[in-house]
């Protein structure tokens, strides 16, 4: 059993709340963070979420966003006949260079470190490292550990938490995911209660703003808002850490660009940088809580609705190559 929040070792030089060291095994560090808490059982549960025989995907295009990106290049898609290629065969290949932050993405734990370098369990990632790693293989918690026998990828109970539908419900407004809303953990529970959800230890809790669907369909008047940054997502606090490292939740993801809330607010609520985001500081680095953004949540809020039914399994097959930092989810939610 693992600590609450309160209760963790102190680990020297960081706050209370850091759990590094606590999924240590066999004097080995760990590079697992809170998938730790998919224990056997805990996904053998998962799997009874499954009673429709439905499948749905929750991968945005990689093209998904149709217009520059600042400091993420898009996709480049490259078919290529074999026969030009030079084989004695007529068909094709194709090859495809991507920014793995660019469209529907896990943040793996090597994403964001600390200004000391560190990031989940003291590791310290470096353009190097990671690229002689990928050559040489690896000691940091980067994806391809996934797919290690121990691992096996990930399989949970997913939940979804609908706020953008909560929102158009229940109130006289339509959410717009542009304009700042910071979703607070009385929000998330209030969604929950709605939906008639438990939150149960081990799960993979899933936010909807609606942010993706805009980019499908962008406005001018919605790419003004845009350039202000101001975008909807959760609540970066140290509050709403714990109380995700407290319901033991296992990996969060969002339709939302960063999960949490855009512009980030310092703990003095000053708005603050984006070295400043809180929650990736705390679930990434302090945590080892994996951040999936830009997920496509659309289909699983239909048919979540319309089932009546917020948890499913969800399964997330990432690119397996080593020293990989971020990857497209390769994620399905199966009801
Ligand atoms: C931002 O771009 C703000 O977040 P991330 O790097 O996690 O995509």
């Amino acid at each position: 059993s693992v600590p609450d929040f309160d209760n963790l070792p102190a680990v020297e030089g960081h706050p209370q709340g850091c759990s590094w060291g606590v999924f240590d095994k066999d004097g080995k560090k760990d590079h697992y963070g809170t998938l730790n808490f998919l224990t056997p059982e805990i996904v053998a549960a998962a799997a009874k979420e499954v009673c429709d025989g439905i499948s749905i995907s929750l991968n945005w295009p990689l093209n998904g966003i149709k217009f520059p990106f600042p400091h993420r290049k898009a996709p480049v898609h490259k078919p290529i006949s074999l026969r030009e290629a030079g084989m004695e065969i007529d068909g094709f290949d194709d090859e495809l260079e991507i920014n793995t932050q660019f469209s529907s993405q896990w943040d793996s734990l090597c994403h964001f470190v600390l200004p000391s370098g560190e990031t989940y369990n003291g590791f310290k990632p470096s353009v190097e490292l990671l690229q002689t790693t990928s050559t040489e293989g690896n000691d940091l918690p980067t994806l391809d550990h996934w797919h290690s026998p121990a691992k096996g990828c990930l399989v949970a109970r997913g939940v979804l938490i609908d706020f953008k539908r909560y929102v158009d419900e229940t109130t006289d407004k339509t959410y717009d995911a542009l304009d700042g809303h910071r979703i607070t953990v009385e929000d998330i529970e209030a969604v929950a209660k709605h939906q008639g959800l438990e939150i149960k230890a081990g799960d993979v809790l899933i936010v909807r703003t609606g942010y993706t669907e805009f980019l499908e369909n962008p406005t001018p008047e919605g790419f003004a808002k845009m350039a202000t940054m101001s975008l909807s997502g959760v609540h970066g606090t140290k509050e709403t850490a714990k109380w995700f490292w407290n319901k033991r939740i296992a990996a969060v993801a969002s339709d939302a660009h960063a999960f949490e809330a855009l512009p980030p607010l310092k703990e003095d609520g000053e708005v603050g940088a984006v070295s400043d985001l809180v929650l990736h500081k705390w679930f990434l680095t302090y945590f080892g809580l994996p951040i999936g953004e830009l997920w496509d949540l659309k289909a699983l809020g239909e048919y979540a609705k319309q089932k009546g039914k917020y948890s499913f399994l969800l399964t997330s097959v990432p690119l397996n190559h080593p020293g990989l930092v971020a990857s497209p989810p390769n994620a399905v939610a199966l009801f």
